[in-house]
């Protein structure tokens, strides 16, 4: 069966664009190139069976996690998938600890028992990863509801791909969610594929987010490899959910240019199909705004991008370097005390 064409072409994003400042430009640029970089040395480093486990790329989706994590305080929470990393550095988690949490090392951001798939940081309302689809939107969905018994006005986001809005968890969370009035963003990445599978062999309806208006909720389809549409999709939302107006379902329409994971060969689409998304690519576009916009020179921005790819070599020098954790701290945090 082959996939029903979507194209990245977005409607109006939630709430009305304006201008951003040049310094918050410069820092998603940044942002999206530090996940950038950090994907394509890991995919390295895991290639030359540097560590165990698994990667499943985030490369192509950085302006989905960037755009919206700008949108948040610090002290609002996400909740992420499988395909996390890219929400974690997002969201603020240190680049080191990080990384040497993928090596499994004991000085990894949770000692190395969370690995690719469960790592967290709560001090920053990182509540984690989660290696089952759609597993982590109810959590989220406990979170915005514990702002709303604690009265504070912080908001929750759950990140999933559109695989994960065809289970249960999605439905019955965000019908909770908006019966409840709860203070959330389900933020679906729309990468056209849930492992081998296009959505349109697994949905008749083309757009996650028409599936808001069964719940009584609003739901927008933005550009994904957009960071500015997504930005001002995810603070208009942002908005709304701390205002006590609700939840809001954003549908972002992206692709990731791996593999479901490191090593699938991508049988399943077609070679012209990835270069036209990489034509959109969201790095590029910014690039080329910050340019045409004249807020930085070319030679900035390389300057920018090396020096990102050396943070990332160096972070990647600590874990090869790092102890590995006690083994006989395998229990420890197991068992309440
Ligand atoms: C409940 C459950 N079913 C199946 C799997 C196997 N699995 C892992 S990732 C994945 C695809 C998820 O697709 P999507 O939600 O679109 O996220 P993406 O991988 O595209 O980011 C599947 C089926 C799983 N981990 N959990």
């Amino acid at each position: 069966m082959s996939p029903r064409k979507q194209t990245a072409g977005a409607k109006t994003p939630v709430g009305p664009v304006r201008t951003v400042e040049p310094g918050h430009i410069f820092q998603m640029y940044r942002k999206m190139l530090e996940i950038r970089e950090c994907e394509d040395q890991l995919n390295t480093a895991f290639s030359k069976n540097l560590f165990p486990g698994y990667i499943h790329s985030y490369l192509g989706q950085e302006a989905c996690a960037v755009g919206v994590c700008s949108a948040l305080r610090d002290d609002d929470y996400i909740v992420t998938t499988h395909r996390g990393r890219g929400h974690y550095l997002a969201k603020g988690m240190a680049l080191t600890p990080m990384i040497c949490e993928m090596f499994g090392k004991a000085n990894g951001i949770c000692g190395g028992r969370g690995g690719e798939m469960h790592a967290a940081d709560p001090a920053l309302g990182i509540l984690g990863g989660n290696g089952i689809v759609g597993g982590g939107i109810p959590y989220a969905t406990g979170a915005a509801y514990s702002a709303v018994l604690n009265g504070s006005d912080q908001v929750a986001v759950a990140f999933f791909g559109e695989g994960a809005s065809n289970q249960g968890s999605f439905h019955e969370a965000m019908n909770l969610a908006a019966a409840w009035n709860l203070p959330l963003l389900f933020v679906c990445e729309n990468n056209l594929y849930a492992e081998m599978t296009p959505f349109s062999a697994s949905s008749r309806q083309v757009d996650v987010a028409r599936r808001a208006e069964g719940y009584g909720i609003p739901g927008e389809v933005v550009d994904g490899n957009d960071v500015l549409a997504v930005y001002a999709a995810a603070e208009a939302a942002v908005a709304r959910a701390r205002s006590g107006a609700g939840p809001t379902l954003l549908e972002l329409k992206t692709y990731r240019y791996g593999g479901h994971f490191q090593g699938d060969p991508c049988h399943y689409r077609t070679r012209e199909e990835e270069a036209e998304w990489r034509a959109r690519d969201p790095l590029i576009r910014l690039h080329a705004h910050i340019l045409s916009q004249n807020l930085s020179s070319e030679s900035e921005l390389d300057s920018w991008r090396e020096d990102q790819k050396a943070q990332v070599a160096a972070a990647i020098e600590v874990a090869l370097s790092s102890p590995d954790p006690d083994p006989n701290e395998a229990l420890s945090f197991v068992y309440a005390s």
